[in-house]
């Protein structure tokens, strides 16, 4: 019982400790992962986009920038804007040579819109298409850079560069510059979300989806309206902070908005942490595998060695080192049951008692340690005589006591004849000297006037009479009558 209490409190142990630095390290794990793609990851990201937009916007600023310098444009304004074929050989050119989507002029003078392809329109303030021009014309900076759909080109989303163009007494006379599609970007959000499974879309100021990759899942067209987003919305669009997590269609989401001011868009990347985190969830389902094996590998262990142990401790505590008969302690106890036994249920028992014949000779002719091996065997030789039920106890150096149970006096002398025999006729081996001992035996068998004292006193008297009557004999005392 004490020991299946250590075994489970060892158990318990190893479990909750395993456990405990299992979930540990798997919690640790899982906020260094979302700390990375919070931190690190994801504003990485859209460092990367926004930085490759800024370069991509690099040459058509400047191309847009020397159209408006450009002496025959002007020229030609100033001349009355005569032939329109001039202009737009002029902006077909430019078109072509860097590789453009489009590029205009808009005539202050006569709200004209050239483009590479010829006159398209006029724009008109009463048109909201065309309120881009009024914003440019009355704005302070040179050039602005302007996200709309194309009227030139079937309305695909188009990314202006709007540059304002002055005569050469500074007066404004138009707008001109090129026009970009926004493909490259589209590329960009493409590989990323290939290589890394990151979502990227751009939204404008009022939370409209502009721009997305191929892939892009949510049906809403507003982050208003959109699943685990809607709540974020106001806080997006002020731009409070850049880091959001949020739970979308059951998936924790890490989300990163960068402002893009030359889009006036917000940049958003998404990341589920879903893939990672079963990453760190398979180790934590190995890490507790191994954990419950080790467990039971060591209570096993514990319970192999506790058991080994106590076996041993058992064994020292019963038994006689030297010779391994029961020690005087066991011998008590089984005396005492044997007695019990015998009164309750009116059975007998008989003990013998045998002492060594002159074994301080022994000793002295072969030594001290020939004595031992002489008793040893002579316990040897008892154990193979007597029944398995009968018990063979050292009593003190040299002498021995046999309980014999359910055994009556007759039995038991013809018991010790055997033992006394036994001995006598089987020499012990030491060191090639063989050394021929016997023994004297007293023999007495229970009676029921009994007590624990009386019936040792008549086998040990008995014991005497054997030594007294010349030794190697077997001496019986039976309960005097009166
Ligand atoms: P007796 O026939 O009268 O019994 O003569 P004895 O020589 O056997 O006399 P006694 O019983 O007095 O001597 C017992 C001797 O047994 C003395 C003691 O040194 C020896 N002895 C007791 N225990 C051990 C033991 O464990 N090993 C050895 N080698 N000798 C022991
Ligand atoms: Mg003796
Ligand atoms: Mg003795």
């Amino acid at each position: 019982m004490k020991k299946n209490n250590q075994l489970v409190i060892i158990s318990v142990l190893l479990i909750v400790g395993f456990i405990l630095t299992s979930l540990i390290s798997y919690f640790v794990s899982r906020a260094a992962l979302r700390s990375q793609i919070t931190l690190n990851q994801l504003p990485l990201t859209s460092d990367n986009i926004y930085s490759e937009i800024q370069r991509d916007l690099l040459s058509p600023i400047f191309i847009s920038s020397l159209m408006a310098t450009n002496t025959f444009l002007r020229d030609w304004v100033i001349q009355g804007e005569k032939e329109a074929s001039q202009i737009t050989r002029y902006l077909k050119e430019i078109k072509q040579k860097y590789n453009t989507f489009t590029s205009f002029f808009v005539s202050e003078r006569t709200k004209i819109y050239y483009h590479a392809d010829g006159i398209l329109k006029k724009v008109s303030p009463n048109e909201a298409r065309d309120a881009w021009y009024f914003r440019v014309r009355e704005m302070a900076p040179d050039y602005e850079i302007n996200v709309d759909p194309d009227m030139a080109n079937k309305d695909t989303m188009t990314i202006f560069i709007n540059y304002r163009v002055y005569d050469y007494h500074n007066k404004f006379m138009g707008v001109t510059g090129v026009g970009l599609t926004v493909s490259t970007v589209k590329r960009l959000i493409e590989t990323y979300q290939e290589r890394y499974g990151r979502t990227i879309y751009f939204i404008d100021k009022q939370g409209n989806v502009q721009l997305h990759g191929t892939n892009f899942s949510r049906k809403a067209a507003n982050i208003l309206q959109m699943d685990g987003l809607s709540t974020l919305a106001a806080d997006i669009l002020s731009n409070k902070k850049d880091t959001y997590l949020f739970k979308s269609a059951g998936k924790t989401t890490h989300l990163n908005t960068r402002y893009i001011p030359e889009f006036g868009w917000y940049l958003l990347v998404e990341q589920t942490e879903e893939k990672a985190v079963q990453r760190i969830s398979q180790a934590l389902i190995i890490n507790l595998l191994i954990c419950a094996i080790i467990t039971v590998v060591v209570v096993l262990l514990t319970k192999i060695t506790i058991t080994a142990y106590q076996k041993k401790l058992e064994k020292m505590a019963t038994e006689d080192k030297l010779t391994g008969a029961y020690n005087r302690h066991t011998f008590d106890i089984i005396y005492d049951q044997a007695l019990k036994e015998a009164r309750r249920k009116q059975m007998t028992f008989s003990i013998i008692m045998f002492d060594i014949d002159n074994f301080k000779r022994v000793n002295d002719k072969f030594g001290h340690f020939a004595g031992d091996a002489v008793l040893k065997n002579i316990v040897a030789l008892t154990l193979a005589g007597i029944r398995e039920s009968d018990m063979l106890c050292r009593w003190g150096g040299e002498e021995f006591l046999i309980l014999l149970k359910e055994c009556d006096l007759t039995n038991a002398l013809g018991m010790a004849e055997k033992v006394r025999q036994s001995i006598k006729d089987a020499p012990t081996l030491y060191k090639g000297e063989q050394i021929t001992v016997t023994v004297s035996i007293g023999v007495a068998e229970y009676h029921p006037t009994d007590d624990e004292d009386s019936l040792l006193s008549r086998v040990d008297n008995a014991l005497f009479s054997a030594k007294a009557n010349g030794k190697d004999r077997v001496e019986v005392e039976t309960v005097a009558v009166l």
